[in-house]
């Protein structure tokens, strides 16, 4: 423990194996967080899974090559707002308040980056923000507008020289505007005194996934593996039989999957979101048309149904989410590059995340907010030229509520008792000795009823289980074996086999709610009428 108090003590004490080469920091570091929307780690190549390998990320796979690759962190709740809010705040959702999207983020509380500029570094964030309201503890900020568009998007900002709140529309594809925005920033503090941390939060890969026109074919003749559960029936869960996020059920053909009504003709088919496409200026929409009216008159030609039409659903999707994340590897290549070539690399924690996971098609689904595997992980890569070494695998279980810790501890400054993660340092650098830095992770989602209809759970998982209660107008517990099944497709709740396990789980669940201080009136239920008119309003 003494190890993690300083720089300079822990530096005395390392390892000699772990010595930090000769170029060592000696000042505080700067902090570049990356972080996407919903980029699950099946689609980033340095987390190995075969989907990736067919679209990789080279450039963000350089941080876990340089540095540390985080196999095991989860996130709290997985869903954007909520995600974000426990990142600022090192809380859960019930402590920081920010339980759902729609919630309004209570920016006069404590968040971290309050803390480094407190500790005298300059702060940013440039890009999604999603936290109803204006950012606070931000020496610059420039935001998208709730969800964020990705063409020609509408940046809220301070207006420089009226020193009002304005709203503007930037023609350019968002991700590339966030990224030379991220470096612009970077160009403007790279001289100064002061050390920096900027929080740059693309909105790609989120829905509905609209490629940058150089890239709205990439994918065009590559087959994508469709998980093996996707036609599942959900045996054992009812929670996972009623939800409303199955690709070839739940998506909208025009809006999500860029069909068109007929061949030969750029009409979309059903676009409930008018604005995604209307804000295309003339020219860019031209491009699109004609990007996409090959693979749609083939499409239309093809004449497809069944599981043959809901197999196309699940590649067109893939093709498009895969060919945003492109555009974003791209930007972070310049990203790092510009530390690179401005001499800020070597002093510099470079980070990328994303607010939750994602289903690429495992279960049938698209979107997140479940305890299942998928979407409970969050990809997390680290890297400090120096302090952390390159090629770091961290199998220990780690979670978003742990960041704000983290980025305190590098820029020695106080972790303040109340937050409710720990620093990741000692894992960074290899120096921690206890036996578990943590035995299980707590989950609550609480969205519901809400878009896809996925009902409140919370739960726990430990490194080789999880319990899980799906509640309000549902009652289910569903318990798994992650090591004798990954896919968490046997519920494994009414197997005596594993009433031993059970008890201990639930004990320890309920033992991780009071440490986290949980009460009783987390678990409210919605009214009934409110539940059947969501149904209604979400089919
Ligand atoms: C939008 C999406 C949903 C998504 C939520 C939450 N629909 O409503 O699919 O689950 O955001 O996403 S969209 O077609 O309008 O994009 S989150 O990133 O904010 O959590
Ligand atoms: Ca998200």
């Amino acid at each position: 423990a003494v190890c993690v108090l300083s720089l300079l003590v822990f530096q005395s004490c390392k390892k000699d194996s772990q010595k930090p080469s000769e170029s060592k920091p000696t000042k505080r570091p700067n902090i570049v967080y990356i972080m996407a929307d919903d980029h699950a780690e099946q689609a980033i190549s340095a987390y190995g899974h075969p989907i990736s390998q067919l679209a990789p990320t080279p450039n963000i796979d350089r941080i876990a090559k340089e540095g540390a690759l985080f196999k095991n962190n989860f996130c709290t709740n997985s869903i954007c707002g909520p995600s974000r809010a426990v990142v600022l705040t090192g809380k859960f959702s019930h402590v920081n308040g920010f339980r759902m999207n729609g919630n309004k983020f209570d920016g006069s509380q404590q968040t971290f980056p309050k803390l480094l500029q407190q500790a005298g570094y300059s702060t940013a964030v440039i890009g999604k923000w999603h936290l109803d309201g204006l950012p606070k503890g931000f020496d610059y900020w420039k935001i998208l507008t709730d969800q964020g568009n990705y063409y020609n998007p509408d940046f809220i900002a301070i207006n420089a020289a009226t020193k009002a709140v304005d709203t503007t529309r930037v023609e350019g594809y968002a991700t590339d505007i966030i990224t030379q925005d991220g470096i612009a920033y970077l160009n403007s503090v790279k001289d100064s005194d002061k050390p920096f941390m900027l929080m740059l939060q693309h909105k790609a890969p989120h829905r509905n996934w609209m490629p940058a026109l150089r890239h709205a074919n990439k994918f065009d003749d590559v087959e994508f593996p469709l998980p093996d559960t996707y036609f599942t029936a959900h045996d054992g869960s009812l929670a996972s039989q009623k939800q409303l996020q199955t690709i070839y059920q739940d998506m909208y053909e025009g809006h999500d999957l860029k069909l068109t009504k007929f061949k030969g003709n750029p009409e979309l088919a059903w676009n409930p979101w008018k604005s995604d496409f209307e804000r295309m200026t003339a020219e860019q929409r031209r491009a699109w048309d004609s990007a996409y009216r090959d693979k749609n008159d083939a499409f239309h030609d093809a004449q497809l149904s069944g599981k043959d039409l809901a197999k196309y659903k699940g590649q067109r999707y893939l093709q498009d989410y895969l060919a945003t994340i492109a555009s974003m590897d791209e930007g972070i290549g310049e990203v790092l590059d510009y530390l690179e070539a401005n001499g800020l690399a070597e002093n510099t924690i470079v980070v990328y995340t994303t607010d939750q996971g994602f289903y690429l098609g495992e279960k049938g689904w698209f979107d997140k907010r479940y305890m299942y595997e998928e979407s409970l992980a969050m990809p997390l890569l680290m890297k400090y030229p120096g302090t952390i070494r390159p090629g770091t695998v961290i199998e220990d279980l780690t979670q978003n509520l742990d960041f704000a810790e983290t980025f305190l501890d590098y820029a020695n400054a106080e972790i303040p008792e109340d937050m409710q993660g720990k620093s990741l340092r000692p894992l960074l650098e290899q120096t921690f000795d206890g036996e578990d830095f943590r035995d299980a992770v707590y989950y609550h989602y609480y969205d519901y009823p809400a878009f896809h209809m996925v009902k409140k759970h919370y739960g726990i998982r430990t490194k080789r289980y999880k319990l899980i209660h799906f509640y309000d107008d549902i009652d289910t517990w569903e318990l798994y074996d992650l090591e004798a099944d990954p896919k968490e497709v046997k519920n494994q709740i009414d197997n005596e086999d594993y009433d031993v396990i059970e008890a201990q789980l639930r004990r320890r669940l309920k033992a991780l709610q009071e440490e986290y201080n949980v009460k009783a009136e987390e678990f409210k239920q919605a009214p009934e009428a409110q539940v059947e008119r969501a149904y209604k309003q979400f089919e």
